[in-house]
């Protein structure tokens, strides 16, 4: 019943057709599993490479993101949000069809160390930064329909061939029907990346995806998750980075060893006194994405 205000007519895929690509969901295709269900790659006969979100159970939860996901990002075009081709709605089979992205997540690339470029190489790691803001200044900014995603963490970014950061995972996403106002509502996210007003109290604006993309450019430079750096036994706290970074001694203290030295350190510092702004205490005091591009892009000045 939840899927009957579904536009079925935008990218429907047959059954039959996903079973082709995925080589009937063969293990061997199987890219991992998310948040409601696997994910396998597939290939269209016309060669586009794909990769399909299969819901597993009928969990209505899980049900619920599916449908969320689709009312999201359907129609949404921009080089820095992962592109839904179509789904398939058939009996109990619930798909969803995305472009393929060869560099897994950017949890991946940056956690495990598996020699991705993303470990030694500070303009890639900066790159994707900037990229990941600018595809949040769209979400906020420039759709036409304002949108909080809600669970912005190294996980839901994808990278393509060219590392080419993609933000993916709708499933929580929400729409600001009332335009800047907040929303209260049920808490649900990530720990570590969840905005203070928001885990507390369910405050809900922008600024709430400020903070956590505040809490992934930390990560970006450190090269590291955030759990980390919270003391093992509470992971529910909320830390106060600017005082976590302190501890540390210096900023620089803070940035990946792997980077080596032959980088422009200054650069880092510069993106971690950003990521300081976006984590503020105070949601109205974290600057908004769009201003957060320019500061990492240089035209803006970045208050210390
Ligand atoms: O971090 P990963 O290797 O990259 O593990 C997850 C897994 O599937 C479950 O989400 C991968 N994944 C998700 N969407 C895509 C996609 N569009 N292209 C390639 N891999 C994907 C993700």
């Amino acid at each position: 019943s939840d899927l009957r205000g579904l536009d079925l007519q935008t990218g429907a895929f047959t059954y039959r057709q996903i079973k082709a690509a995925t080589d009937k969901f063969a293990d061997s295709n199987k890219l991992g599993e998310g948040g409601f269900g696997s994910v396998y790659m597939g290939t269209l006969l016309d060669g586009t490479p794909i990769a399909v979100k299969k819901l597993s159970s009928k969990s209505k939860q899980g049900n619920r993101e599916f449908v969320n996901e689709i009312g999201m990002i359907a129609g949404i075009q921009h080089p820095n949000v992962v592109r839904l081709y179509g789904c398939c709605v058939e009996g109990n089979h619930l798909l969803l069809v995305y472009e393929y992205m060869e560099n897994n997540s950017l949890a991946h690339a940056l956690f495990e160390h598996n020699n991705s470029k993303l470990e030694s190489d500070w303009p890639t790691r900066q790159r994707v930064c900037v990229g990941i803001a600018k595809g949040l200044t769209f979400l906020h900014e420039d759709s036409v329909l304002k949108m909080v995603h809600r669970d912005i963490k190294a996980s839901n970014v994808l990278l393509n061939a060219d590392l080419t950061p993609k933000i993916s995972d709708f499933g929580l996403a929400k729409l600001d029907e009332e335009k800047n106002t907040h929303i209260t509502t049920r808490v649900a996210g990530t720990i570590g990346y969840m905005a203070p007003e928001y885990a507390l109290w369910g405050y809900l604006t922008y600024k709430a995806d400020v903070y956590s993309f505040g809490v992934l450019a930390l990560e970006i430079v450190a090269g590291e998750n955030n759990i980390k750096y919270r003391p093992t036994e509470d992971y529910f706290c909320l830390l106060d980075w600017a005082v976590v970074l302190k501890q540390k001694g210096s900023l620089i203290d803070l940035v990946d060893p792997r980077l080596g030295s032959g980088f422009n350190k200054k650069e880092a510092v510069r993106m971690i006194k950003i990521a300081l702004l976006c984590t503020n205490k105070s949601p109205a005091l974290r600057p908004t994405m769009s201003e957060v591009v320019n500061m990492l892009e240089g035209r803006m000045k970045i208050k210390e």
